[in-house]
Formats: structure tokens, C-alpha cells, sequence
């Protein structure tokens, strides 16, 4: 069986692209129902699915902990959460997973697979992260933290304290910035001095790597070196991947209104799914026919988990007060 120098499998390198391709079909699906009406608001991981999938994939859900951001909807996928789960949030259905249809569809929570519930808040994950690094140092399982967040949240105290702390600890941590170069319309210059993100780790004394976001096998190579640096005791790694916003930050943004529609056009040309799909078949992995098929057979899971979403009950009323107040 043809394996990388990470041991990835064929096997696991097209389930790896399927799950980037059930991520797209997803978003799709939820800007369509998005503009029918249906939902009310969407944020999108269009851009940065290979990325996710290429992080997630070099970890052990179930084993691990992972601290995602709104953006992560593909992290989440690869995490273990099904399209239909993610449909039941989107419709804010009382048997999502993640807050029983209270929370924004991106905070994602499931106790199982080691995913902790965030907020929509920019960066509080962050020093959550060092702390259950700790915590899980302590335990001496061989587990680790992961936490994922764009490069706006890297000018929040949020990230410092946390990388700060991670590092003198030497906790298990995996920092992973997804660098879309956009903070909302804030641009990368005004929130990063320098060259990016990468840089900063040398502040705190850990290993700092920037890493093409829309290349599978180098994503997971990064992942992986710093999940064996973790597990092995060596302290934290700040990973960045460089990736594209393909979407406004949000469908209540319109990204026209303040970028450079050259920019834009070009960069509408740089999708990462092309890329990996076509990395597959230049490794003989996959062929044009079984990536149709492939493609096909997510369209159908994804409108499978539509209609049963759309169909599942609202929360009760009289469970409002559910996660907010104690229960007497
Ligand atoms: C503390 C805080 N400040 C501001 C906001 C509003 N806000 C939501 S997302 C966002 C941009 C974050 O950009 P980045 O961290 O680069 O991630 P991206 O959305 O680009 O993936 C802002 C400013 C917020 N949610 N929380």
C-alpha cells in the first residue's frame, strides 16, 4: 500500500478528500438555503478546507483535543462531526450536537471527540488551548491540543498570554493559524508586523513554520512533526498556513465593497480543491471518473442531510433557559 513519509495511506488521503469535497458541497448547500431565507447567517470555509483537513487529518480525534474557530467547518467534518450534524446547527434544530440549535452553527462542541464548544468571541480559545495542554501534560496521556484561529486573532492579548504560557509549560499544543489575510476588511498589514504570523513563535522560543494552505501533504507534514514534538514533551509549535479567503468573511459581508476586484478574480482562480484533486491523480491515486462519482455521491449526502435536518424539531421553548442558567 503506497504510503508518504507520515504514513498516510491512499485510503486515508481519499477520505481526506472526501471530506474536503462533503466541506464545499456543504457550504454550497447552506449559501443556497441561505439565500432562500432558510438560514440566517453562514460563514464560510471556502479556501481553507484542504488546510483543515490536512491538519486534522495528522491527529487522533477521540485521543486528542481541538479548540476550532467559526471558520472550521471542514475541521470539524474531519473531527468525526457528520454533514446532517452540521445541517441540524445550520437549522438550529433541538438535536445538533454542538448547543442543541443555541449557538452559532461554528461553535462547535462534541465531548466525544474531544472537540470543546467555543464561542464567536476572536481568541479566548487560545489560552483555553495552553490550559488543557496543561491539563493534559499532567494526565501523561500522550495527548494533545489543538486550536485553530485566523491571523486577526494573533493581535489579541488572547494569543500572546496563551503562547506564552504554552511555552514555558511546554504544553502539548498545536497553534495552527489559518492565514486568509483578511480580518473581516482589515487587511494582514494592519494586524501583523512583518512578514506573518510564523515569526512570532520566536517571541515565545518555540518553532514557528509557514506552510502553503492549499497543499495537502505539506499541511499534514507540518501537523505531524508538531503533534511527534508534542507527544514527545518538546513544547508547542505555532504553525501558519497561508490560505485564501474564497468568500466574503460572512453572508452578512460583501467583500466587493473593499477589495481590489483584481485580486479578487485572481484569487477565484487559486482554489485549493483542484489542486489536491489533481495532486491525487498525478500520484495515480485517482482518476477524473472516480472523482465525479465521489463528487456525486457527497451531493447526495449532503442533500440526504438537508432534507432530514430541515425536517428535525425545534428546540422547546421551555428549554431556553438550558446551559445558561444552572438547572434547579
Ligand atoms: C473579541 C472580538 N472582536 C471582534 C469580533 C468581531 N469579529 C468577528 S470575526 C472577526 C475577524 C477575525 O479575523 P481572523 O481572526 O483573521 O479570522 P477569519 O475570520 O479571517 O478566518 C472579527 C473582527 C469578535 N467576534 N470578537
Amino acid at each position: 500500500m503506497p504510503t508518504d513519509a507520515e504514513g498516510l495511506t491512499k485510503e486515508r488521503v481519499l477520505e481526506a478528500y472526501r471530506t474536503v469535497l462533503q466541506a464545499r458541497a456543504l457550504d454550497d448547500r447552506r449559501f443556497v438555503l441561505n439565500r432562500a431565507g432558510k438560514l440566517a447567517f453562514i460563514i464560510s470555509p471556502r479556501g481553507h478546507e484542504v488546510a483543515q483537513v490536512g491538519a486534522i487529518a495528522a491527529l487522533q480525534p477521540g485521543r486528542d483535543r481541538f479548540c476550532l474557530y467559526y471558520r472550521n467547518f471542514a475541521a470539524a467534518l474531519a473531527c468525526g462531526f457528520t454533514p446532517e450534524e452540521l445541517m441540524l446547527a445550520a437549522f438550529a434544530r433541538a438535536a445538533d450536537p454542538s448547543s442543541g440549535g443555541r449557538q452559532t452553527p461554528g461553535n462547535f462542541g462534541s465531548r466525544r471527540r474531544g472537540v470543546v464548544i467555543g464561542s464567536s468571541t476572536v481568541g479566548p480559545q487560545i489560552p483555553k488551548a495552553a490550559g488543557i495542554g496543561l491539563a493534559l501534560q499532567w494526565r501523561g496521556e500522550g495527548a494533545l491540543c489543538y486550536v485553530s484561529f485566523g491571523e486577526g486573532a494573533t493581535s489579541q492579548g488572547d494569543f500572546h498570554e496563551g503562547l506564552n504560557f504554552a511555552a514555558i509549560h511546554h504544553c502539548p499544543v498545536i497553534f495552527f493559524c489559518e492565514n486568509n489575510h483578511w480580518a473581516i476588511s482589515v487587511p494582514q498589514a494592519l494586524q501583523v508586523a512583518g512578514p506573518g504570523v510564523a515569526e512570532r513563535a520566536a517571541a515565545y522560543g518555540i518553532p514557528g513554520v509557514r506552510v502553503r494552505g492549499d497543499d495537502f501533504f505539506a499541511v499534514h507534514a507540518a501537523v505531524a512533526e508538531a503533534a511527534q514534538r508534542a507527544r514527545s514533551g518538546g513544547g508547542p509549535t505555532l504553525i501558519e498556513a497561508e490560505v485564501l479567503r474564497l468568500q466574503s468573511h460572512s453572508t452578512d459581508d460583501d467583500q466587493r465593497a473593499y477589495r481590489d476586484p483584481a485580486e479578487l478574480a485572481a484569487e477565484a482562480l487559486q482554489d485549493p480543491i483542484p489542486r489536491m484533486r489533481d495532486a491525487l491523480i498525478t500520484r495515480g491515486w485517482l482518476s477524473p471518473e472516480a472523482d465525479q462519482a465521489m463528487r456525486d455521491d457527497v451531493n447526495r449526502e449532503v442533500e440526504k442531510a438537508t432534507e432530514a435536518a430541515e425536517a428535525a424539531p425545534e428546540p422547546e421553548p421551555a428549554s431556553l433557559g438550558r446551559h445558561v442558567y444552572a438547572d434547579a
